[in-house]
């Protein structure tokens, strides 16, 4: 059974995509959280970070580079926050790993 997200990865379900290489996609967010806000996912389905396993490194190494070129990309690069939810504790909602990357408006510390 694919995830939501992998079905916005194969094109069945429609998406506000800003960038998509082999390795991940990133699109808008349906509910944003501000005025950029942007999810950084996988092409890989790992359900959350602590699913991830050492040969992961690179893929999520390469996540975090690209969540700093598309900050940049989409004028939030000086400030902007990139998040991770594990788990429905933590508000996680959609078990197929992203990152939020969030901007455009002051940000506060810590986060609810
Ligand atoms: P999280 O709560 O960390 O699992 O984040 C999931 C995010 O996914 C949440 O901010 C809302 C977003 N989202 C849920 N369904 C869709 C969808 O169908 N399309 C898009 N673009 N975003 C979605």
């Amino acid at each position: 059974m694919k995830t939501l997200f992998e079905k916005i990865i194969d094109k069945e379900l429609p998406a506000a995509i800003v960038y998509e290489d082999e390795h991940c996609i990133a699109f808008k967010d349906i509910n944003p959280g501000a005025p950029t806000h942007v999810l950084l996912v996988p092409r890989k389905p790992i359900p959350k970070l602590t699913d991830a396993s050492v040969e992961d490194q690179a893929l999520l190494g390469h996540l975090m580079v690209t969540a700093g070129k598309l900050a940049k990309q989409l004028g939030v690069g000086e400030a902007f926050r990139v998040a991770i939810n594990n788990g429905a504790g933590a508000g996680q909602s959609v078990f197929h790993l992203h990152l939020h990357i969030l901007g455009g408006r002051p940000l506060k510390w810590p986060p609810g």
